[in-house]
């Protein structure tokens, strides 16, 4: 009986875990790969917050798209929450005729 109440126990532990990442959004992270985002298209839900982060050590990037625009940096740590669906690209200004742009499609 005791083992049947822990295992109880962390079912509901593990259900409500579940249910309070789709409350609060996952996170998804994208890098910097020399002058490319990586991943260059990121798919997500409805709700996610996208981080891109990087530290070049040197070369200044950002990040820049309809609604939002991350400071220019070699160290960068930037959130955005996607509550609409949609397909939303963004580019670095800086490096952007060198193909370093990228998309986030909200599902
Ligand atoms: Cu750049």
């Amino acid at each position: 009986m005791r083992k049947l109440v822990s295992l109880l126990a962390v079912a509901a532990l593990s259900v409500g875990l579940v249910l309070s990442s789709v409350a609060f959004g996952a996170t998804k992270k994208v890098g910097v790969k020399g002058l490319t985002f990586s991943p260059k298209t990121i798919s997500v839900k409805k709700g996610t917050t996208v981080k891109w982060s990087w530290k070049t050590g040197g070369v200044p990037h950002n990040v820049v798209g309809k609604g939002f625009k991350s400071k220019t940096a070699a160290t960068v740590s930037f959130s955005k929450k996607f509550t609409k669906a949609g397909t939303y690209k963004y580019v670095c200004t800086i490096h952007k005729a060198q193909g370093m742009t990228g998309t986030v499609k909200v599902k």
